[in-house]
């Protein structure tokens, strides 16, 4: 039954007398709704009683009238499982106030007031991680969205800007290091006990609130910004991690120098402190002065970290700092504006880590993510702009879409200026706003102003959801090429209607001879269909379009696999080789799935592909890097995507024959690229990350034409390893094979690294994403292996999501994988709502899923549906994929 819609619409909700009682839905809050709070909070004064069990928390808060908004005779203080112990107004004790859905409602007469509560609550039950909880003996926070409510009654909405000042104490021997935002301003102790304060002289919202109390240490290291002030920067681990904390220092540092370099901005503290937990629901979180990280984006040494963990430690360190300036200088008005912070920092840490590395590969990556990750909640039941308009729970829109989709949109406002007119626009962004908790609107402002665009049509990419579909067709008479393009914005839910928007098209056209083209242009598609012409041609070029993925849209084009074979070896934009090679394998995959593909048509297909990836193997004038992004067969994610209705079973089928074929034909320059690159010492540059990365694929391939002989490959690759890289690659493919090399070096690689939860982690995940026809049966195993919990979710991840990332196991045919997501759903949704509703999406893809298996899905979504006591988390998205 549709209880989304029951108890909101109305009419949709007829009572019967024997009707079961619906569920109440949370409200829906909306973006039009939004009015600033009657009340100004200048000063914020906390004090922390820090205990794991229980913590006391007295919040004095001083309150004045917001003459910017309308009269307010009582001041709604958000709270969220708090009861207060004592309310006191300028000092005398309130008898006046009420509670309504967990917030503290109290009436205030004056213009300016002093409020102070009390609190106690149990950080060691706080099994959410949100608001203050232990994690390993130690105490942390996790206030955004919402958490901050959690701790005291606040008015927890990111437009309330306060000046923080903190005092904690607590068991010295228990807690010896105690941190807040800020500035430490004294310390004392007494008997057992000790005590800090801190003082943070930057306003900030109250999500922006962190503490931290435990017994950690620190690598130390100090940063002289542009101006010449030295900034203090530590990283706290627990002891043993001390020594894998050196690339997380170096790559903050990293950070701090490219923020001033490329987009001017210096940091405003004495001090920058990271702390790194085992226990966290996200990657990392931005607290002004206190970034807390998940482990896994902190500890990395070559023997327990892959080159793929230290990249992305690199990216989500750069990532924290640079939401100082864009996100925490500036922050959101409301939730709504959530992309305004977050698309933005996505963009700069992805700009960072193109300059630290390899441009063209991470821009490859960065498309990868986009594709596999934003592309279907774009065209799936959950589909939202990247300014959504409505939401039940914030938690739920910290999506692909706000963050990625984000990136992309400001990108492409970067694309259209040039890089020197975006930096005009996001200086005056900076300027025009700091100190402000600012909207989308005024960043497009600003950009508007600063780098001269127009960008009036272009805010629609804000308010629109779903990906565009971009046609393509290219045609040659005289000396003249015409290219046609038209687009079409798919609806989604709630958007049935849509206007075309500017689309940036980069593009090249290739003289099939020289293999040159005449210079690289812009295009900017902002109509239904336009036609654009190109003179000088006496023969048909070879059209290369959106190159650098330049707008996040799919381009649908009816292309000569000659074509794409030609741009795959000579385009110079790396992206469009890469798209060449993907779009050539995909185009072959989509249609042998659908049935449309005789024998012969079908090996001529894998004959061509084979050949442009023998062409890629040979290429002596490609880096390893960027081979290995040539060489990736596209993901049966991305395959489905072209589809409108996919049968994951044929598609599967279809990917690993396709594989095979070329593992077959391929099978000695496969053999002898594994042999170069084994040759190659450890190194941590450009040429042995390459190498590494060829290295595995290269078993990958072999592993689907000749099982034995890949196995014995993968073995020997394991037991060399001298790095993680290696040894996961080795170990991923063996996992997936029937081989009697695997047993053992899955055993082994439990014994080895037993005790350290971020390489046990991995070991979960590569048999919970194995292509072993019996993955089903080893998750659910491993759900009962001592060292898996429902409590941390690093670990919950590591089994399920690489389990419902995992098409052959997932897609059961007899829908036992969607039963095992749907119960996991129902176990975790009453300790962490906020990670079960991520494993929602999975089942809710159903719309697009052949009707066998759709039915299946739904069901489990329906079952899930019915349970009662719910998260607003689960329920939103339950309801909404059911819709
Ligand atoms: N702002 C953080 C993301 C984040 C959001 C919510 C969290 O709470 C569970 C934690 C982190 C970022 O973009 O890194
Ligand atoms: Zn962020």
């Amino acid at each position: 039954m549709d209880i989304a819609r029951t108890p909101e619409t109305p009419g949709g909700n007829v009572e019967m007398a024997d009707a079961a009682p619906q569920p109440k839905a949370p409200p829906m809050i909306r973006r039009d709704d939004y009015r600033p709070f009657g009340w100004l909070v200048p000063e914020t004064k906390l004090d922390f009683e820090l205990g794991l069990e229980s913590t006391h928390v007295t919040a004095t808060l001083t309150v004045a009238r917001n003459a910017k908004a309308d009269p307010a005779p009582v001041i709604r203080l958000n709270g969220d499982g708090l009861e207060p112990e004592s309310v006191l107004v300028d000092g005398v004790p309130a008898t006046n106030w009420t509670m309504d859905e967990g917030d503290l409602m109290l009436p205030l007469t004056g213009e300016a007031h002093e409020i102070r509560i009390a609190t106690t609550i149990q950080p060691s039950t706080n099994s959410q991680l949100m608001g203050l909880y232990a994690s390993n003996g130690m105490l942390c926070t996790q206030c955004e969205a919402e958490g901050f409510r959690r701790i005291t009654f606040f008015p927890d909405r990111p437009d309330v800007l306060s000046t923080y000042t903190v005092r904690m104490s607590g068991p010295k021997a228990q807690f010896p290091v105690l941190l807040c935002n800020g500035n430490r301003i004294a310390v004392g102790e007494g008997g057992d006990s000790h005590w800090a304060e801190w003082h943070d002289p930057w306003p900030k919202p109250s999500y922006l609130f962190a503490l931290v109390a435990g017994d950690l240490v620190a690598r130390n290291d100090s940063f002289t910004t542009m101006s010449g002030r030295k900034v203090e920067l530590n990283v706290y681990v627990r002891e043993g991690d001390l020594d894998r904390t050196e690339h997380a220092m170096e790559s903050l540092k990293r950070s701090m120098k490219w923020d001033e370099e490329v987009f001017g901005r210096e940091y405003d503290l004495d001090l920058f402190n990271i702390v790194a937990v085992s226990d966290f629901n996200m990657g990392a979180m931005e607290n002004k002065g206190l970034n807390v990280f998940n482990t896994k984006f902190v500890l990395a040494d070559p023997e327990t970290a892959t080159d793929a963990d230290y990249d992305g430690i690199e990216g989500v360190i750069g990532h924290e700092y640079f939401h100082n300036w864009s996100g925490n200088r500036i922050t959101c008005r409301d939730w709504f504006q959530l992309s305004l912070k977050e698309g933005f920092t996505v963009l700069r840490d992805q700009l960072f880590s193109q300059d630290m590395g390899s441009a063209p590969v991470k821009r490859i990556e960065d498309v990868r993510i986009l594709r596999m990750a934003q592309f279907p909640e774009d065209s799936g039941p959950l589909a939202h702009p990247i300014r959504p308009d409505s939401y039940r729970e914030i938690n739920n829109f910290y999506t692909a879409t706000v963050y990625n989709k984000g990136a992309e949109v400001i990108r492409m406002m970067r694309t259209m200026a040039g890089e020197e007119r975006f930096r005009a626009g996001t200086d005056l962004y900076f300027d025009r706003h700091d100190g402000e908790a600012a909207t989308c609107e005024d960043f497009v402002e600003a950009i508007e102003d600063g780098a001269g665009l127009d960008l009036k049509q272009f805010r629609l990419w804000y308010s629109q959801a779903g990906t565009p579909k971009v046609s393509v067709s290219l045609e040659h008479e005289g000396n003249t090429a015409t290219l046609r393009l038209g687009q079409v914005v798919p609806s989604t839910p709630g958007q049935l209607d849509k206007q075309p928007m500017p689309i940036p098209l980069k593009l090249a056209l290739f003289d099939r001879a020289s293999g040159k083209h005449g210079g690289e242009q812009l295009v900017v598609l902002d109509k239904a269909a336009d036609t654009f012409t190109f003179d000088g041609f006496a023969e048909k070029p070879v059209l290369s379009i959106n190159r650098t993925f330049s707008a996040p849209v799919t381009i649908e084009r009816d292309v000569p696999r000659e074509d794409l074979v030609f741009l795959a070896a000579k385009d110079d934009d790396p992206f469009a080789r890469y798209e060449a090679m993907q779009e050539l394998m995909t185009g072959h995959l989509v249609a042998a799935v659908s049935g449309s593909l005789g024998d012969n048509d079908r090996a001529a297909a894998r004959a061509d592909i084979a050949r442009a990836l023998g062409a890629v193997i040979a290429d002596a004038t490609l880096d390893d890097l960027m081979r290995g992004e040539l060489l990736l067969m596209p993901g049966q994610t991305h395959i489905a995507e072209q589809m409108l209705v996919a049968d994951p079973g044929r598609i599967h089928a279809e990917r690993e024959a396709l594989k095979a074929a070329v593992g077959a034909v391929l099978a000695e320059d496969l053999v002898a690229m594994h042999a170069r690159a084994s040759t190659l010492p450890f190194t941590m540059d450009a040429a042995g990350k390459g190498a590494r990365k060829v290295k595995t694929i290269a078993l990958t391939y072999l592993a689907g034409a000749d099982p034995e002989r890949a196995s014995a490959l993968a073995a020997s690759q394991y037991d060399s390893a001298d790095n993680m890289t290696d040894r996961q690659g080795a170990l991923m493919v063996l996992a997936g094979l029937g081989t009697a090399e695997r047993t053992a070096r899955l055993i082994d690689f439990y014994n080895r690294y037993q005790g350290n939860a971020l390489v046990i982690d991995k070991w979960f995940a590569l048999q919970a994403s194995s292509l072993h026809p019996q993955a089903i049966e080893h998750v659910k195993a491993l759900a009962d292996h001592p060292d898996f919990t429902l409590r941390n979710p690093n670990r919950v991840r590591s089994l399920y999501m690489a389990f419902a990332g995992n098409p052959s196991a997932f897609h059961a045919a007899d829908g036992e994988g969607y039963r095992m997501v749907a119960d996991l759903i129902l176990a975790l949704d009453p300790i962490n709502p906020q990670t079960a509703a991520r494993f929602v999406p999975s089942l809710g893809r159903w719309r697009r899923i052949e009707p066998g298996r759709a039915a299946l899905m739904r069901s489990e979504l329906e079952r899930v549906a019915a349970a009662p006591h719910l998260s607003r988390d689960t329920f939103e998205q339950v309801t909404r994929s059911l819709d």
